[in-house]
């Protein structure tokens, strides 16, 4: 009779082994994977080729495309291309390439704002419009596609006088919201939403004013954060719209 216990043993530390080694592969290539993820977006302004003086100052991922503005003339204030870039190949080539020199672009976003599928490219820039000869910030929308670049909404202004814009969806109606530090009459900062309906834009809520919003960010469903300075002091609020007004979160 043959003893077949250590066999037996033998079998199951061998499974017990192949089983760990399986689980480490996996946690390794999930690790390699996140890394290589983040690295794609953060080395992003070093993969793209621009040419001599050429200055990246901003840019937004958008699938397989990178919509970047950029300033031919080594100025880092604005930009004075809009330039597309396609990854190919873990290769980002130069698609296609407008000239913004009028329009003194400075930050570029993109989402679907109106919740038909196609992403929106969002640009601020600083100008002027027929109606309005006071240079400002504005807003212009485009979509990209088939290689061309087509306005979707150039209109004079949406909000009043403002410094920065996200995009979020944070709230129900289709798309993603846009959401604005705006100037207040008493010469304070408040954040203001707004959505896209039919052709235009209309206001779906709006906050107290705060002296300086530094940053905004989405916590979850109708539930912002933001961070804001008054005096030397930073504070965190998160807000919640009521009414068409944002107010700070009831617990
Ligand atoms: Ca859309």
């Amino acid at each position: 009779m043959t003893d077949t216990k250590p066999t037996v043993q033998k079998t199951l530390r061998l499974r017990k082994f192949l089983f760990t080694a399986d689980i480490a592969i996996i946690l390794f290539l999930c690790i390699y994977l996140i890394l290589q993820h983040m690295n794609s977006n953060k080395d992003l302004p070093k993969a793209l080729k621009l040419e001599n003086n050429e200055v990246l100052i901003d840019y937004a991922i958008g699938g397989a495309f990178a919509y970047t503005l950029t300033n031919k003339d080594g100025n880092r204030e604005y930009g004075n291309f809009f330039v597309v870039f396609e990854k190919a190949d873990d290769e980002w080539q130069r698609v296609y390439e407008n000239d913004f020199k009028n329009l003194m672009p400075w930050k570029v976003e993109t989402a679907d704002i109106d919740g038909d599928g196609i992403p929106e490219i969002l640009t601020a820039l600083r100008k002027k419009t027929p109606y309005d000869r006071e240079i400002k910030n504005r807003m212009f929308i485009f979509n990209y596609e088939d290689n061309k670049l087509i306005r979707k909404w150039t209109g004079s202004q949406i909000a009043g006088i403002w410094r920065d814009f996200y995009v979020m969806d944070f709230l129900s109606p289709p798309g993603y919201e846009l959401l604005f530090v705006e100037q207040t009459d008493e010469g304070k900062e408040r954040v203001s939403v707004y959505s896209w309906f039919d052709f235009g834009f209309h206001r779906l809520a709006y906050s107290d004013g705060y002296e300086i919003i530094q940053n905004i960010s989405m916590v979850s469903e109708n539930r912002l954060k933001i961070t804001y300075r008054e005096g030397k002091k930073e504070y965190n609020v998160q807000l919640e719209t009521v009414n068409g007004k944002l107010v700070p979160k009831q617990d």
